[in-house]
């Protein structure tokens, strides 16, 4: 059934995806296993037939809100909040990028995991980041970016962070698909996920640093 959802996701089949996924949390499997095993795959064939011009935006999208619709139903599932007061985290994707599926899901899992996750959305400016900062004091900030153009406004929001004097006050990760872990620490952030599992493992370890220093 998992390859079946595969399938349907990339072909943006909404109707079916939703089905499908809903069958397998009847069925016992893991909301992390769907995931990993049968959305995820899917969002990489999409990818890559974009990049390879096999398929065009408008199925991209029509893949994409298939994801999300698929994610909403799996939310409640991804984990019980087993760390709950784990602190706040600020989360957004950066100015001129609306890609917001990688950053939703990294957000859901932080939630899942304990954390109050304050989502600004998609093109996010530096400073809506520092203001987002002043207004909810949060232990971390978490920037996403999936375009290589982009990827300069992750360096501007640590410039104005450290510029309104709240560099020191908060931890900052980065992450998406151009992000490595040379990049971030090019850029000075305190953390890296290469997937939203690893962000949610980072997170723990530098709210847990912060706490301890
Ligand atoms: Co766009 N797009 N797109 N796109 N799109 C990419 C990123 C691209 C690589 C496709 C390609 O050419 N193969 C390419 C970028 C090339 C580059 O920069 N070098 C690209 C392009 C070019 C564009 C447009 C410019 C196309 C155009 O208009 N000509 C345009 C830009 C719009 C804009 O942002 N201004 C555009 C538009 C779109 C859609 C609107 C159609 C749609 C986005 C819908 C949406 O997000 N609501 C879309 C999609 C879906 C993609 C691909 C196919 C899939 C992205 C995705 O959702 N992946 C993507 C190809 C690819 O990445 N392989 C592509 C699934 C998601 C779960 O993974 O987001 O990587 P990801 O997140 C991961 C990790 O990266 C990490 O955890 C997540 C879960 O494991 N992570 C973090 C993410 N954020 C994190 C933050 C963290 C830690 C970890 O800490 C805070």
């Amino acid at each position: 059934m998992k390859e079946q959802l595969t399938q349907a996701l990339i072909a943006g089949n909404a109707d079916l995806v939703n089905a499908l996924t809903q069958a397998l949390l009847a069925g016992g499997t893991p909301a992390r296993e769907i995931l990993d095993d049968a959305l995820l795959p899917g969002m990489e064939v999409v990818g890559a037939r974009m990049r390879s011009g096999e398929c065009f935006i408008p199925e991209v999208l029509l893949s994409a809100r298939t994801m999300q619709g698929a994610l909403d139903i799996l939310k409640p599932h991804l984990g019980e909040g087993e760390g709950a007061g784990l602190g706040t985290v600020v989360l957004g994707t950066v100015e001129g990028d609306l890609h917001d599926i990688g950053k939703n899901l990294v957000g859901m899992l932080l939630q899942g995991a304990g954390f109050t996750v304050v989502n600004l959305g998609t093109g996010v400016t530096a400073q809506q980041f520092v203001a987002a900062v002043r207004e909810h004091s949060p232990a971390l900030v978490g920037m996403s970016a999936l375009l290589t153009t982009t990827l300069t406004h992750m360096a501007e929001t640590l410039a104005a962070l450290k510029e309104a004097g709240l560099r020191e006050q908060v931890k900052v990760m980065v992450g998406g698909a151009p992000v490595t872990q040379a990049f971030a620490d090019s850029l000075g952030a305190d953390g890296y996920g290469a997937n939203a599992g690893m962000a949610v493992d980072r997170a723990k370890a530098l709210v847990a640093q912060a706490t301890t220093t």
